[in-house]
C-alpha cells in the first residue's frame, strides 16, 4: 500500500483516503495506492469502497509535474476503468476542487456525493490538453452532450448544486467528506443499491459538431485544445462502443500532450505561481497595510483606488481641487458599479466602500496616517519630484512612498526624499482594477520589507506581481518599445500596419500592435517619441514620423474616432484609415526607401525576435530576475497568448540557435537595432535554454 492512500475498514466499507498534500494530485504513488486499495477491498470481503481526500480537497487532477515524462503504471485511464469495473459499490465523496483527473476518478465511481461548497470541472484545456482519463466519454453520458461540451471546452468549474442539477453527482450534503461518504455508502448498501457504471450508459446525443468546432476554434484564437477536446466528445457520440471512444480520446490526448501549446500552457501554470516567490523575500515580514493614499484620480488612480477598496483597504484619494476630487469619486463609483453589476459586491458593500472606506482630500496633510501612498500623477519627473517632496514632509515614519510611473527613474524620484529606503515603484496597468499585472520596481536603496509589502499588496489585490529593476520602461514597457520599434521599421520597409496587425492576431494576440495603439491613444507614443528625440537619439537609430502626422492632425485613435483605423459610432472595431498609407509613403520617400514585400511569417519572426532579444537583455541585466518573470509580464500585461507560454518559453520551443541566427541575419541590414543579447549568445554557446535558468533559480 502506498503512503499516499490510507486503507481502512469501517464495517462493510473499505475507506481509501488520499493523503497527498497540498491538492491530492494523482501522482504515481496515489494511483498505485488507489489500485491496490481497490484490489485489497475486493480481496478482504468489503461490500463497498469510499474514496475521499484528506485536507483541503478531493483530487485536484493529474500531477502536472509528471507531464512530458513517460507515464508510470498504473496510468490514470486504466486505473479509472479498473475502479469502474469493480464488483463492489464505489462511492466518491468530494470537497474542495475535484478537477480534471479528479473528476474523472469520481465519474469512474458508481455513486458521487459532494459538500455544497465543492467545485468540479475538467480544466485540462487550460493546460493545453484534454481530459484523458475518460472525461470526454463519461461526462457527456451523465450530463448530456451540450453541458459536457460547455464544461470541457471552457474548462470552467461548476459548484456542487449545479453539478447535481446536471446529473453529474447524485447528492449534495453538508458535512465532512468522510462522514457524508460513509453514511451514503451505508445507505446504498442497506437499500441493496446496484453497482452503476457510467460506461454502461447509452452514448450521448449527437449534435452538429462541425459547426461547433469552427466556433470553438475561432474563440480559442489559435488555441487548439478546446477544439480537439470537442472532437473527443464527438467520439463519445459516434464511436461504436465505449472502448472505441476511449481509444479515440487517448489518441487526441497524446496529440495534445506532445504539442508545443501544452508546453506553453503548463509553463504558464507553474510560472504564475512561481513569479511572486522570491528567495530574498523568504522570512521577510511586510509592513502593515490598512490605509492607503492615492494621488491623482484619473483613469489610472481611480482604478488603483478601486482595486484597493475591493480588497478591503481604506483609501484616501488626493486631488488638486474639490472638482477634480468629485470627478475622481465619480470614476471610482463607476468602476464599483461595474463590480456590483457583475455580482462581485453587494449594494451594501458598494455603499460602505463609497461612503466609509473612501475619503476625498485636497490637502497632503490627509495622507499623514497612510501606510502606503501611490502617486498616479502626470508622467513628468519634475511633477513627480514635487509630489514626493511633499509626501516626505507629511507622511508618518515607515510609510511607503510609491510611484506608479511607467518608465521614469525611481532612483531619481527616491533621491528627492529623506527616506529613499521607503520608496518603490508600483506599476499598475490600466484599467488597474481589472488588469492582472503589477510590476514592483525595486530601486537601489529600497528596503527589503518595502519590497515584501509591494508583493503583499499584489496578493491582496489579486494581481500577478513581478519584481522589476530600474530602467527606462522596466520589464514590460521596455520590451514593448523594442518590438513596437521593430514593427515601425517593417512599415518603413514596406509592410502595412494592417498586415502586421493581422500577422500578430494570427500568432494569437487579441489585437495587433496598431489596433492596440489606437485603443491606448496615439498621443502616448507621440509623447514618448518626442521625449526620446529631445533626449538625443543615437544617429544610427531609425525614426519614423508618419504617426506624428496623424497626431498633429488631432487623430489619437479610438477616443477621437480616427487613428490607424476609422471608428464609426456604435460599431465594434475599426476599418483601415485610408489616409495612413499616404503618410507612410511620404515618410518612405523622404528617407529614400523603396518598399519591399513582407510575408506574414517574416513579420511574425522579426517581431518575435525583437521581443525575445530585448527580453534576454532585460534578464541578462538583472532587470527581470528570471526568464519566467518576463513571460508572466508579457502574458498578464500585454496580451501575449498564454498557449505560447511567454516570449522566452516560445523562444525555447522554437530553438534559441535559430533565433540568434535570424537576429544576426537581420543585423546585416541594421546592426544598431539588431544587437544580439549577450545572454542569448551565451545560452546558445552553452546549449542551454531560458527554462534552464528558471530551474536554476528555484
Ligand atoms: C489532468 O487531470 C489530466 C487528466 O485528464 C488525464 C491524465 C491522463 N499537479 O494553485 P495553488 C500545486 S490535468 C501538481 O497555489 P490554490 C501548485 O503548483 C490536471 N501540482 O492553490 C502549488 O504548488 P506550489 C487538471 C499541483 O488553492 C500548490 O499545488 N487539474 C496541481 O490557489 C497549491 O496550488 C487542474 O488543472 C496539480 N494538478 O488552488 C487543476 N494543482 O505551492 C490545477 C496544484 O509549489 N490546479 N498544484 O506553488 C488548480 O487549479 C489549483 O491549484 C487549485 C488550488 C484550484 C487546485
Amino acid at each position: 500500500m502506498s503512503d499516499a492512500i490510507r486503507y481502512e475498514r469501517v464495517g462493510d466499507i473499505a475507506v481509501l483516503t488520499a493523503q497527498n498534500p497540498p491538492v491530492n494530485a494523482l501522482g504515481v504513488d496515489v494511483r498505485k495506492g488507489l489500485l491496490s486499495g481497490i484490489e485489497r477491498a475486493e480481496a478482504d470481503g468489503a461490500k463497498a469502497v469510499l474514496i475521499y481526500g484528506d485536507g483541503r480537497t478531493y483530487f485536484a487532477g493529474a500531477d502536472i509535474r509528471e507531464f512530458g515524462k513517460p507515464m508510470l503504471d498504473p496510468g490514470l485511464p486504466d486505473l479509472g476503468s479498473r475502479i469502474e469495473a469493480s464488483p463492489l459499490i464505489v462511492v466518491s465523496a468530494m470537497h474542495g476542487t475535484a478537477l480534471g483527473g479528479g473528476l474523472e476518478i469520481a465519474l469512474c465511481s458508481h455513486y458521487r456525493i459532494a459538500v455544497p461548497s465543492a467545485k468540479m470541472g475538467l480544466p485540462e484545456v487550460n493546460l493545453g490538453i484534454l481530459p484523458g482519463a475518460g472525461g470526454t466519454q463519461r461526462l457527456p453520458r451523465v450530463a448530456g452532450t451540450e453541458a459536457a461540451l460547455d464544461m470541457i471546452t471552457s474548462g470552467r468549474p461548476i459548484k456542487a448544486p449545479e453539478a447535481l442539477d446536471k446529473g453529474i453527482i447524485d447528492r449534495v450534503t453538508e458535512g465532512e467528506p468522510r462522514e457524508i461518504g460513509l453514511a451514503y455508502a451505508q445507505e446504498l448498501l442497506d437499500a441493496g443499491a446496484a453497482r452503476r457504471a457510467v460506461c454502461d450508459m447509452p452514448a450521448p446525443e449527437m449534435i452538429d459538431f462541425d459547426t461547433r468546432y469552427d466556433a470553438v476554434l475561432k474563440k480559442g484564437r489559435g488555441q487548439i485544445s478546446p477544439a480537439t477536446a470537442l472532437r473527443s466528445v464527438q467520439a463519445a457520440c459516434e464511436a461504436d462502443n465505449f472502448e472505441a471512444g476511449l481509444k479515440r480520446e487517448r489518441e487526441l490526448f497524446m496529440e495534445l500532450m506532445n504539442s508545443d501549446q501544452r508546453q506553453g500552457m503548463v509553463h504558464a501554470f507553474f510560472s504564475e505561481r512561481a513569479v511572486s516567490k522570491l528567495p530574498e523575500l523568504k522570512g521577510v515580514t511586510p509592513r502593515t497595510l490598512a490605509q492607503i493614499g492615492v494621488i491623482g484620480g484619473g483613469t489610472m488612480g481611480a482604478g488603483i483606488a478601486t482595486a484597493a477598496l475591493l480588497s478591503g483597504l481604506k483609501v484616501t484619494m488626493l486631488e488638486m481641487t474639490d472638482e477634480a476630487a468629485a470627478a475622481a469619486k465619480g470614476r471610482i463609483e463607476g468602476n464599483l458599479q461595474g463590480a456590483l453589476k457583475r455580482g462581485k459586491i453587494s449594494q451594501d458593500q458598494f455603499d460602505i466602500l463609497t461612503q466609509q472606506s473612501l475619503v476625498l482630500a485636497t490637502d497632503y496633510a490627509a495622507l499623514a496616517e497612510a501606510d502606503l501612498v501611490i502617486e498616479a500623477v502626470f508622467e513628468d519627473m519634475s511633477v513627480k519630484k514635487t509630489v514626493f517632496t511633499q509626501l516626505d514632509a507629511v507622511c508618518k515614519p515607515g510609510a511607503i512612498l510609491a510611484s506608479n510611473t511607467s518608465y521614469l527613474d525611481v532612483n531619481e524620484i527616491a533621491a528627492c526624499t529623506s527616506r529613499p529606503e521607503d520608496v518603490i515603484g508600483l506599476h499598475f496597468f490600466s484599467p488597474a482594477h481589472i488588469m492582472k499585472l503589477l510590476e514592483v520596481v525595486v530601486a537601489d536603496k529600497t528596503a527589503i520589507d518595502v519590497v515584501a509589502t509591494g508583493f503583499a499588496l499584489g496578493k491582496m489585490l489579486n494581481k500577478i506581481t513581478v519584481r522589476a529593476g530600474v530602467c527606462d520602461g522596466f520589464i514590460g514597457n521596455r520590451i514593448l518599445a523594442t518590438y513596437r520599434s521593430c514593427a515601425d521599421q517593417m512599415i518603413l520597409d514596406g509592410a502595412s500596419p494592417y498586415q502586421i496587425d493581422a500577422a500578430m492576431t494570427k500568432f494569437g494576440f487579441a489585437m495587433g500592435p496598431y489596433a492596440v495603439s489606437d485603443l491606448a491613444g496615439l498621443d502616448i507614443g507621440w509623447a514618448s517619441r518626442k521625449r526620446k528625440r529631445a533626449a538625443g537619439m543615437d544617429p544610427r537609430a531609425r525614426d519614423s514620423v508618419y504617426a506624428d502626422k496623424l497626431c498633429e492632425a488631432g487623430h489619437f485613435g479610438q477616443k477621437t474616432g480616427k487613428g490607424y483605423y476609422v471608428y464609426e459610432a456604435g460599431k465594434r472595431g475599426g476599418t483601415p484609415n485610408p489616409e495612413v498609407a499616404a503618410l507612410i509613403e511620404a515618410n518612405r520617400a523622404e528617407l529614400g526607401i523603396t518598399p519591399r514585400e513582407f510575408t506574414d511569417e517574416e513579420i511574425t519572426r522579426r517581431y518575435m525576435c525583437a521581443m525575445v532579444n530585448e527580453a534576454a537583455k532585460v534578464v541578462g541585466e538583472g532587470i527581470a530576475r528570471r526568464p519566467l518573470d518576463v513571460d508572466m509580464t508579457l502574458l498578464f500585461g500585454y496580451g501575449f497568448p498564454r498557449y505560447h507560454g511567454g516570449p522566452l518559453k516560445w523562444a525555447d520551443i522554437q530553438g534559441l540557435d535559430g533565433i540568434l541566427a535570424d537576429i544576426k541575419t537581420y543585423a546585416q541590414e541594421d546592426d544598431y537595432f539588431w544587437q544580439p543579447a549577450p545572454l542569448l549568445e551565451q545560452l546558445v554557446a552553452e546549449g542551454r535554454s531560458f527554462d534552464d535558468l528558471n530551474k536554476g533559480s528555484n
